[in-house]
């Protein structure tokens, strides 16, 4: 049985709702940030004693896009990543979003929201946001005339939809195309059922 080693409102959230979006059976196993830190935790499951990581058998995997990209491959009668040799933009969409966009997602909510407000420097967060608006034109100029950034939806929606939404949320994404895949991502039942609780 796959295992999921979760906190919510994580980057865990977005696994389990690919694991949603399959809907295959897996174990939702609800840690803690002190659990994250035991030498346990450190040995076996992640070596930052970060979330999420997905335990497979006898292997583990660490990060989020590629647990994801991972999980599509498990089940292809899913369908949920174009075949092999047909992958160049939905690679090229799933590491855009962790590579490219999620890097100034965090600074940005470092800098306006999550560090003590003396440590906050608003030219770093000024400096994200036009960063994040360059990047992110790309996406509002693929999505043009599309729901999902392949045309029909897959796990590089997942990993993608995942960080526009973040995004959306801590309001650096205002573009009107990306407010509406937030809330087309938001909308999907799988989404809601990986945060029914
Ligand atoms: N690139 C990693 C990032 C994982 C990560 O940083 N997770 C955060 C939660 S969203 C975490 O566990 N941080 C450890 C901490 O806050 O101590 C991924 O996408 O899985």
């Amino acid at each position: 049985m796959l295992k999921l080693f979760y906190i919510p409102n994580t980057r865990a959230s977005r696994v389990r709702w690919m694991l949603e979006e399959l809907a295959v059976p897996y174990e939702l196993a609800r840690i803690d940030w002190p659990t994250t830190r035991s030498p346990d935790y450190l040995d076996k499951v992640h070596p930052l004693g970060a979330v999420p990581a997905l335990q497979d058998g006898d292997s583990v995997v660490i990060e989020s896009a590629a647990i994801i990209a991972h999980l599509a491959d498990k089940f292809p009668d899913k369908r949920l990543a174009p075949p092999p040799g047909e992958r160049g933009a939905y690679y090229q969409w799933i590491v855009y979003a962790m590579a490219t966009l999620e890097p100034l997602v965090v600074a940005f909510n470092e800098h306006t929201r999550k560090l003590p407000e003396g440590q906050r420097i608003s030219t770093i967060a000024e400096a994200a946001r036009r960063s994040f608006g360059a990047a992110a034109a790309a996406v509002v100029r693929e999505l043009e005339g599309k729901e999902w950034i392949l045309g029909r939806f897959t796990a590089a929606d997942v990993v993608l939809g995942s960080v526009v939404n973040w995004a959306a949320m801590i309001k650096i994404a205002d573009a009107p195309a990306l407010v509406e895949y937030a809330e087309r991502i938001r909308a999907r039942p799988a989404w809601q059922k990986a945060r029914r609780d």
